[in-house]
């Protein structure tokens, strides 16, 4: 009887794990889910309330190992043609610096961009000293490190759903 209480408990707590998967369209890794969305380009603001509109977040990378999820999935999305190309592979991100000049942010969770960073080299440039590239975007031809863009491009874009396994299970 007990083995079979402990069986029973197994399942019961295997089935719960299994169950709280992300929805259909969205990939997990460690506590949230990510929408990746290489066929639809939109500004980084509409990019933004796209996310919104999915009650997630336009993503923060705040590790390296979040960083290497992300760069290793658009790697399978992103075709090799195109990742070369600067507009044709560049995917919005949720840093910005449009509060403050400077001051890079995750806008969506308001936390300042101080601990983990992954620039490409040279960047962020600020446009070559007009000061208007203010939104972060991954970039396949450098390896999928960070530029600073301007926030009118149109880019793919990935949205992150914070504890969105446990939020679906
Ligand atoms: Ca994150
Ligand atoms: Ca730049």
């Amino acid at each position: 009887m007990k083995s079979l209480v402990l069986s029973l408990l197994f399942t019961v707590t295997y089935i719960s794990t299994v169950a709280c998967a992300c929805q259909s369209g969205w990939t997990g890794f460690r506590d949230s889910c990510y929408q990746f969305n290489v066929d639809n380009k939109q500004s980084w603001n509409d990019a933004k309330n796209a996310c919104h509109k999915e009650h997630a977040t336009l993503v923060a990378i705040e590790t390296q190992e979040e960083s290497d999820f992300i760069a290793d999935h658009l790697k399978t999305l992103i075709s090799s043609s195109d990742i070369h190309h600067d507009s044709a592979s560049s995917v919005w991100i949720g840093g910005s610096d449009n509060d403050t000049e400077g001051f890079w942010k995750w806008t969506d969770i308001n936390q300042l961009i101080l601990e983990y960073t992954n620039w490409a080299p040279g960047e962020p440039d600020t446009g070559a000293g007009d000061h208007d590239e203010d939104c972060i975007g991954v970039v396949g031809k450098q390896h999928f490190q960070w530029q600073d863009r301007r926030c009118s491009e149109s880019h793919s874009y990935v949205c992150e759903l914070i504890n969105g396994s446990h939020a679906v299970g």
